[in-house]
């Protein structure tokens, strides 16, 4: 399916430095070492009740991390999935009596909107799992052809034990990944099951669900996992550079997600770094679905919020850290947008060599976002106070932010 529009990235003087970044399955930083061409997967949205600030935070921290590749001057290849079929999206369409193909597509539309008000730069391919179906089957009937899967009443389970790096992106034990299981789409305690981690590849058609042709395996629909395998396989293929999403994802998503492709190809890693964002709070507890307490990028845009100061609201936070949306963050965003567009919009200013430096510097180290916009507070604040006699100056702040935080001044 399409994607967004891109906005321009702007060209900036000199060169970025190599992203050091967080790894889940090492736990520390690692220097990424992408060719000319960076790859990049991060895992899309489920569509219905997007975009909320927890969505929006997550792309935001995937969208740095192309700023800064871009910024050394290497081509980025991102790809992004829908997860356009699946469980809770039929059980949302179900509670409202509303077709799920409607469902899917309005909030699909909506994300495209808001991504492209808050200037996240749009990926190459932009796939959603019913288009993905036909990729998926013979990946599924390879896995079950290899002993790497089974049958257990129609459905189509991945053994675990197919993989012997099973457990390493996330790292957590037995009985964590169990709660887990069970918590994030897993049916651990399904009797039957080789391993009750086992997660499903192909589930059977059941009466009143969507249901594709799926060759050997009957007709049905495909597991999570397994759509973003296929997805990343095809536009990416194995050891691409980051695959990303959300803290929530780490396990199972991108645990099985790793195993299924590692089981398939004989070869690892499937990526190089695991990259997870925080999740953000709303008033104590993460904002979810499921819980109902959100705040919708939409919304605040209908309110008249300037996009640009919701941008500067996500990157006011850490990237890797649980953080909570209040009102007086969009305040404090608001403020700082007004300051920083009043200090640009002067003729001359203060020189701008040392903070692209340390805007550049900041983004490196484990996209220390916050870091980046202090750097510009204090430019900003010797701009209002003392001013300078560089003309360039403003220019090429103006040009830094929105290259580099995708925040247009
Ligand atoms: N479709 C799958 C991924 S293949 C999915 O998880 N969809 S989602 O709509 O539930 O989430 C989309 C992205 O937003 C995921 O990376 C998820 O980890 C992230 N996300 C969801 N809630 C939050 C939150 N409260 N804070 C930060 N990120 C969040
Ligand atoms: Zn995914």
């Amino acid at each position: 399916m399409y994607a967004w529009p891109a906005s321009e990235v702007p060209a900036l003087p000199g060169k970025g430095r190599d992203l050091r970044i967080h790894d889940t399955s090492t736990n520390g930083r690692v220097t990424l070492e992408p060719g000319p061409v960076a790859r990049i997967y991060v895992c899309g949205i489920t569509p219905y009740d997007a975009t909320h600030m927890g969505h929006a935070a997550t792309y935001n921290a995937f969208d740095l991390v192309q700023r800064v590749w871009l910024d050394t001057k290497r081509q980025v290849h991102y790809v992004q999935n829908v997860t356009d079929v699946d469980d809770p999206l039929l059980e949302r369409a179900r509670r409202d009596g509303e077709d799920w193909v409607g469902l899917a597509e309005r909030e699909t539309a909506l994300f495209r909107e808001d991504m492209t008000a808050l200037r996240m730069l749009p990926p190459q391919h932009y796939i959603g799992a019913v288009e993905a179906i036909p990729g998926i089957v013979p990946l599924v009937e390879r896995l079950r052809d290899a002993g790497a899967a089974y049958e257990l009443d129609g459905d189509v389970y991945f053994s675990v034990e197919a993989d012997r790096h099973f457990g390493e992106v996330s790292r957590l034990d037995a009985e964590t990944m169990r709660l887990l299981s069970a918590e994030r789409g897993g049916d651990p305690d399904r009797p039957g099951k080789k391993n009750p981690l086992d997660p499903i590849l192909w589930l059977a058609a059941r009466p009143g669900e969507p249901s594709w042709d799926g060759g050997s395996l009957g007709r049905g629909r495909p597991g999570w996992h397994i759509e973003c395998v296929a997805i990343a396989l095809d536009h990416l293929g194995m050891g691409f550079d980051v695959q990303g999403g959300g803290s929530d994802l780490a396990f199972p998503h991108h645990e099985m997600g790793a195993s299924h492709a590692q089981a398939l190809t004989g070869e690892h890693p499937f990526a190089q770094a695991y990259v997870h964002a925080g999740m953000v709070a709303l008033d104590g507890e993460k904002m979810s679905k499921s819980k109902g307490n959100l705040v919708f990028v939409s919304t605040l845009r209908r309110e008249g919020v300037d996009p640009a100061a919701i941008r500067l609201a996500l990157l006011a936070h850490h990237y890797r850290s649980d953080w909570e949306w209040t009102d007086q963050v969009l305040q404090d965003a608001v403020e700082r947008l007004g300051r920083w567009r009043a200090a640009v919009s002067r003729p001359d200013g203060p020189s701008a060599e040392a903070l692209l430096d340390e805007i550049r510097t900041a983004l490196a180290d484990d996209l220390d976002a916050p870091a980046a916009l202090t750097a510009v507070d204090r430019w900003a604040a010797l701009q209002e106070t003392t001013g300078g006699t560089d003309e360039g100056a403003p220019g090429v702040v103006s040009r830094a932010v929105d290259a580099l935080l995708g925040v247009a001044l």
